[in-house]
């Protein structure tokens, strides 16, 4: 117990001292991006000791993955990048009682929409009898002070040498969130306790990397749970959510990218956009955002070629509620994309005359060290001229967009060597002198 308790302490100057140096100030300058205020309350599991930022860190990528546009607030500032907002209410050494004498200012301040509390850890070490009813008055004089927040309380994770005050005092919260929610005030109880072992802690009292991640998860599945947390207050209620996208298919799949449309959701007030979500494989792996449309459509790019990948999308509505997601639609792209730069076509203008011009030889080399078995050279016509007439290559026409493929009696060149068999002619407005440029060459 008095060991615990120096770490304890040792950890507040730590920290302090931590922040000083990443933020060059001793106070934080606030981060806001206009969205959902929440926040986090409690002790030093909040500031994140062992893992500056601790489960804010992955809390922050799931409410971004997610969609949510959400504004961490509080007093205090820490933790790295990859939190993209460093803003909380996390007091390392603090206890129940010393929570509630800042909380009014705090909530006067800061006006949060969403408050996650996970406090008392330090009551077990320090003073653990009557730590309910110190619990039970600091809930009263938030939700007295923030009628209107939906407030998020935690029993708190194990405490390595006090298992059963932790469970003694997890039992009477509960009791201690129903009694409050019955008389209308907006609280919601979350097991934090049932998520976490004395496995997951780095030092017996505050969770390593993959114990502080077992909190976001947790955190982040109460906010979801809870219509309007992540919600603004006054954006009309409405916490009806979208219907799924359905019939979602794929189209145009090449070696780098793929076409997805789907059917339109409808919602009671409106859809607002999707998103668009892939996992890498035909099984397995884990669904995450690669992008957002307002139409019921959306082309993936940079693709891996020869990758098999599985996409979902799903609906939002201009107060964030996601709908579920669509079936899912499965591509592999094709194998293999051209590597540019492998070799160069040069062009020779044969013959021009007022209203056209025949390119012949174009010049294809291999600037490779290695064989290669085709070759494909694009160039752009100018405006106004059209293809007439080619020879010893297949032909693609995008617009002023030329492809050709060499087919295959001239695709294999060794390094070094050349083709000179493919050519072509083109028609133009009289007294046009322009030719073709941005010739390029690449493999396959
Ligand atoms: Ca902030
Ligand atoms: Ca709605």
């Amino acid at each position: 117990m008095m060991r615990t308790r120096r770490v304890l302490r040792c950890l507040t100057a730590g920290l302090m001292l931590g922040a000083s140096l990443v933020l060059g100030t001793g106070v934080a300058g606030a981060e806001s991006n206009g969205g959902v205020r929440v926040m986090p309350l409690g002790d030093s599991i909040t500031d994140g000791f062992t893992v500056a930022g601790g489960y804010r860190i992955d809390l922050w990528q799931k409410l971004v993955t997610g969609g949510f546009t959400v504004d961490f607030v509080g007093s205090l500032f820490n933790g790295p990048a990859a939190l993209g907002d460093h803003d909380h209410e996390g007091h390392s050494g603090w206890r129940i009682d010393q929570i509630d004498a800042n909380i009014v200012n705090w909530l006067r301040t800061f006006t949060p929409r969403t408050i996650l509390l996970h406090i008392g850890t330090n009551d077990m070490i320090q003073n653990p009898s009557g730590a309910p009813a110190r619990l039970g008055t600091l809930l009263d004089h938030i939700t007295s002070t923030a009628p209107d927040a939906e407030v998020f309380v935690a029993t708190i994770i194990p405490l390595s040498g006090s298992d059963a005050n932790v469970r003694a005092f997890n039992s009477a919260i509960p009791g201690l969130v129903q009694t409050r929610a019955a008389a209308g005030r907006h609280i919601h109880l979350v097991d934090m306790f049932s998520a976490l072992t004395t496995a997951d802690l780095a030092d017996g009292v505050h969770p390593n990397a993959g114990g502080y991640s077992k909190m976001a998860t947790v955190w982040f599945n109460a906010l979801r749970s809870v219509p309007g947390a992540l919600t603004p207050i006054g954006t009309g209620g409405d916490t009806t959510v979208p219907s799924a996208p359905a019939n979602l298919a794929a189209s145009g799949t090449t070696s780098t990218s793929t076409g997805l449309s789907w059917t339109a959701s409808t919602d009671n007030v409106g859809v607002t956009g999707y998103d668009i979500l892939r996992a890498t494989g035909a099984t397995g792996g884990t669904f995450a955002q690669v992008g957002t449309s307002a139409t019921t459509s959306f082309t993936n790019t940079g693709l891996t070629a020869n990758t098999t990948y599985r996409y979902q999308v799903r609906a939002r509505d201009a107060a964030g509620n996601l709908s579920a997601v669509s079936n899912i639609t499965q591509v592999t792209t094709q194998t293999g994309g051209t590597t540019p730069g492998a070799c160069t076509a040069t062009p020779t203008v044969q013959s021009q005359w007022g209203t056209g011009y025949v390119i012949q030889p174009m010049t294809v080399t291999n600037t490779s060290t290695s064989t290669i078995n085709s070759w494909t050279v694009t160039f752009t016509l100018p405006a106004g001229h059209t293809l007439t007439g080619s020879w010893n290559v297949t032909v693609t026409t995008s617009g002023q967009t030329i492809t050709a493929k060499s087919v295959s009696h001239n695709g294999t060149l060794a390094p070094g060597a050349s083709t000179t068999s493919f050519g072509f002619q083109a028609a133009r407005p009289n007294g046009n002198t322009s030719l073709p440029s941005g010739y390029t060459c690449a493999t396959p």
